[in-house]
């Protein structure tokens, strides 16, 4: 039956029109949302998967109406408890890829502890967190996100708040799979979904997305042609850590401190550069490429930051139905709730 299944996936040719749906898509005009929603219905087809084993799980936000205009199964959840609903999904039927679309204040401020809790156990569910740092569809509050000092309509004088870095905290919390790209950057999207889709384990891509109303420029000097060379390292795996307009600019390790070092004054060359591993065993240099925002002067990383495998918590969660059943047979209702430990309260 399994074979059958994986021979109908191998022959079954989609496109991207099979995963939109007949629902008017409700975004402002410009928004980021949009272009988050093309590279997904472009990539789907090449999930592998078929499109009734694809489910998309959301909370509440303008990204959490992504399921509406995705033509697969969805789930257009509660504030804050996409991870919790897709937990849910993926373990009563584990045979299904599931999807979270999310928003900042969604999976990080109400749905913070579900988070971490998904990332911790390694289920495999993929999570696209729509980062644009502000709350878009209660109208521009500040977020989880949003850096320091933010004036907005929550925050008159400026947040006195330090933000969460996202990519940190799913690292930190045990995600095996962790990336970021842009809504501008159409093929770098793709390529981030598509990696995602193979992984198995809890897969983590932040998007940096643009909410034309409420945040504006949020990320323009990573898109600008002004200003993005000198903002944006692309990470790639096996290759040295080099950006600038004219490539003239490296990343060297100093003991644990990255510095910038300039590949033209005549003493640094692209061999004193670190060059990326996502592969890295060693956790210490994934978390020191996720503090890069952190650190003024230093570039954003885009790409696959560190990917690895460990049990999924759905794969041994099953196992050990199995195992438990093998030993003392297919348990009953009645077993259950009448066994030795019952008491009667008087
Ligand atoms: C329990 C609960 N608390 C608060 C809200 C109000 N609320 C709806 S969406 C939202 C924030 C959405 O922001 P984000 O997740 O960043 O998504 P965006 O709209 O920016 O895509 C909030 C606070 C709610 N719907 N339910
Ligand atoms: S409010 Fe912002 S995030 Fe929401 S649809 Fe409009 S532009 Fe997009």
């Amino acid at each position: 039956m399994e074979n059958k299944i994986d021979e109908i996936k191998t022959q079954v040719k989609y496109t991207a029109k099979d995963f939109a749906s007949d629902v008017d898509v409700k975004w402002c005009p410009g928004c980021g949302d949009y272009s988050i929603l093309a590279q997904t219905q472009r990539t789907s087809p090449d999930f592998g998967e078929l499109k009734e084993n694809i489910v998309w799980i959301s909370g509440i936000g303008c990204s959490s109406r992504f399921p509406y205009y995705m033509g697969t199964y969805g789930f257009h959840g509660i504030h804050g408890r996409a991870a919790a609903i897709a937990t849910g999904v993926k373990l009563v039927n584990p045979k299904l890829q599931v999807w979270i679309a999310t928003g900042d204040g969604d999976m990080l401020s109400i749905g913070g502890n579900h988070f971490i809790h998904a990332c911790r156990k390694n289920i495999n569910l993929k999570i696209v967190l729509f980062n644009n740092q502000i709350y878009g569809l209660t109208k521009g509050q500040y977020s989880p996100t949003s850096e320091k000092g933010k004036i907005t309509k929550s925050s008159p004088y400026g947040t006195v708040e330090f933000p969460f870095n996202a990519i940190k905290l799913a690292d930190a919390a045990g995600a095996t799979f962790i990336a970021r790209t842009i809504d501008r950057e159409t093929k770098h999207m793709q390529e981030m979904l598509l990696r995602a889709s193979k992984h198995v384990g809890l897969a983590f891509i932040e998007v940096y997305q643009n909410c034309v109303i409420f945040n504006d420029g949020a990320f323009s000097h990573l898109t600008d042609k002004e200003t993005k060379a000198d903002n944006l390292l692309v990470l790639e795996h096996g290759k040295p850590l080099v950006f600038g307009a004219n490539k003239d600019k490296g990343i060297k390790l100093d003991g644990l401190n990255p510095v910038v070092i300039n590949l033209n004054d005549g003493v640094h060359s692209i061999n004193d550069c670190w060059v990326h591993d996502e592969f890295d065993a060693n956790p210490t240099r994934g978390f020191i490429l996720s503090r890069f925002t952190d650190i003024p002067g230093l570039p954003t990383p885009i790409g696959v930051f560190r990917q690895f495998n460990k049990p999924t918590f759905d794969g041994d969660y099953m196992k050990q139905i199995e195992e438990v059943k093998s030993k003392k047979g297919k348990g009953t209702y009645e077993k259950l709730m009448f066994n030795n430990n019952i008491w009667e309260v008087n």
